[in-house]
Formats: C-alpha cells, sequence, structure tokens
C-alpha cells in the first residue's frame, strides 16, 4: 500500500515509521492515523518486523492533532465518526513493541500519541505539552490518563490546565520518557535499542509488553499472578530452550521464535 502521510522501511527485524506531514509539523489527521494503524496492523504481522519505531522530524514528532481538520465538526460528527477512536484503538493492539523517537514538538494528541506506544526515547530538543485547553478543548487521545500515570496528578493537571510545556530533561526527571539523547544521535540511539529488541525471541518480547501493560490495567496481586503464568508458559517454548542452553554453553543464542 502507497502511503502519504507517513513513511515505513523495513530494515533487520525493525519497521522505522515517519510521521511525514512536514508542511503541518506532523499533525495528525484522519488519513494520517488510518495510515499509521494500517502500517502497525501489518508490521504486527509481518515475519520480517520485530520491533517498531516510530518517529517525525528534528522540527516535530507532532504538534497535535489537525486543528484545520477539526475545527468545524459538530458534537455530532465527532460522535458518530467516533473520531480518531478506530484508529488509536488499532494501534494500541499492536503485539509488537513499539519505541517513540521523539525530537521537537511533542504537543497535544502527538504526546499522546507517544505516550501510546511502549516506551519513549527523546532528544534534547523535545518539547511534551497539552495545550488543547488554549483552543477551549482537552485531550482526547487518553492525555489525562496516560500522563498522569507517568508523571502523577500534580505535574499532569498543571499540564492540562495551564497548556505549559515541559523539556526533555523534565520530561526524563518526571517519568514520562525513558532516556534523552543529543538530538544528532537520537536515530543511532534508537535503532540500536530496536535492534537490541529485534535479536531477542519475540515470544518472551511480547510477553514483556503483555505483562508490563498489565500494571496499568490490573490490580497487584492479579499482575504478578499474570506474570507467574506467562514466566512458566516460555518453558513451552523453544527458544528458552535455546536461551538457557547458550548461557551454559558461553554462547549467543539462536532463537527461532518457537
Ligand atoms: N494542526 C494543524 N496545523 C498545524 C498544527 C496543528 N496541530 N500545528 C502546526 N500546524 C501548522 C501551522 O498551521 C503552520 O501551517 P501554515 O503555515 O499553513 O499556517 C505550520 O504547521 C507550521 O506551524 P507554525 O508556523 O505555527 O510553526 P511555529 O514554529 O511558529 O509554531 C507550534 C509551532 C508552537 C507547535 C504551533 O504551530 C502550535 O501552537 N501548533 C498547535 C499546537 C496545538 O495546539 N496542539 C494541540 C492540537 S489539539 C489536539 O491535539 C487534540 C488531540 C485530541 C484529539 C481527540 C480526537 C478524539
Amino acid at each position: 500500500m502507497a502511503y502519504e502521510t507517513i513513511i515505513v522501511e523495513i530494515a533487520e527485524g525493525v519497521a522505522l515509521i515517519t510521521l511525514n506531514r512536514p508542511d503541518a509539523l506532523n499533525a495528525l489527521n484522519s488519513q494520517l492515523l488510518r495510515e499509521l494503524a494500517t502500517a502497525v496492523e501489518k508490521a504486527d504481522a509481518s515475519d520480517k518486523v520485530r520491533c517498531i519505531v516510530l518517529t517525525g522530524s528534528d522540527k516535530a514528532f507532532a504538534a497535535g492533532a489537525d486543528i484545520k481538520e477539526m475545527a468545524d465538526k459538530t458534537f455530532v460528527e465527532m460522535y458518530r465518526e467516533n473520531f480518531f477512536g478506530a484508529e488509536t484503538d488499532r494501534f494500541i493492539k499492536t503485539r509488537k513493541p513499539i519505541i517513540a523517537a521523539v525530537s521537537g514538538y511533542v504537543l497535544g494528541g502527538g504526546c499522546e500519541l507517544a505516550m501510546m506506544c511502549d516506551f519513549i526515547i527523546a532528544s534534547d530538543t523535545a518539547k511534551f505539552g497539552q495545550p488543547e485547553i488554549n483552543l477551549g478543548v482537552m485531550a482526547g487521545l487518553g492525555g489525562t490518563q496516560r500522563l498522569t500515570r507517568f508523571v502523577g496528578k500534580s505535574k499532569s493537571m498543571e499540564m492540562h490546565l495551564t497548556g505549559r510545556f515541559m523539556n526533555a530533561e523534565e520530561a526524563e526527571r518526571s517519568g514520562l520518557v525513558s532516556r534523552v539523547v543529543p538530538v544528532k544521535k537520537l536515530k543511532e540511539e534508537v535503532m540500536s535499542a530496536a535492534n537490541k529488541i529485534a535479536e531477542k525471541s519475540l515470544l518472551a518480547t511480547m510477553a514483556v509488553k503483555d505483562a508490563v501493560n498489565c500494571a496499568y490495567e490490573t490490580t497487584m496481586a492479579e499482575g504478578i499472578n499474570y506474570e507467574r503464568r506467562l514466566f512458566q508458559s516460555l518453558f513451552a517454548t523453544e527458544d528458552q530452550t535455546e536461551g538457557m542452553a547458550s548461557y551454559i554453553e558461553k554462547r549467543e543464542p539462536q532463537f527461532r521464535d518457537k
């Protein structure tokens, strides 16, 4: 499928998806979200992909949902179309890991999209914000829920209520991003992390994602029980036998996703 708003490149087990609406600072419109949902579904189903990286440009990961597309919509249209809802539901069902690699503006729906990924690596130029309040609205793609879980109530509330931006250093200190790297090294660092993930057993990788995400949806006791069952179930895989044998034999493992 030919995409117009994203670029997809696949190499060495990693699908690199680049948001590509430079004239609008990668603002998310319906076409982009449809293409993105399709691209991640295809990557999830592809034997050639073991990890996904989502990125934008140096200037902007994404400056939010497309205000020009939304401006004239009515409540009835928003509700009937479930505007952006179906596409983001498709995106978050991805079972393979997705790393967000962000620089520049990471605002509104752009910040919410980054938070839908499994972890965020930011460049030192990244600026995060939920400025929807300035438009007379509020976050609508999970920002009030996810940002609050990442950075706590006080900072999340301040960000949503004032619309102020957070720089990369504050984002790392607050737990929003896993680490910050110089903008010129962002791609290299993120691809190195993605390649590392792509070398592991995909079965174990998907189980890790499943278990960590479970921490957001359930009680501690149920989450620990779920993790234990997943851990036990990995002993039904050839990759467990191979991984442990390779350690004992002091060699690199050859995982076959079986
Ligand atoms: N939507 C549409 N176009 C945008 C957006 C956007 N969010 N952001 C930037 N652009 C466009 C500009 O209009 C401009 O285009 P043009 O030249 O044709 O006018 C171009 O990108 C470049 O932008 P600027 O000239 O403004 O660049 P600056 O460097 O001066 O400023 C900013 C950069 C500060 C990022 C500024 O563009 C800005 O404030 N953008 C809007 C940020 C914003 O408010 N984001 C939140 C949007 S609302 C949202 O995300 C809701 C999500 C929930 C949806 C839920 C659905 C269910």
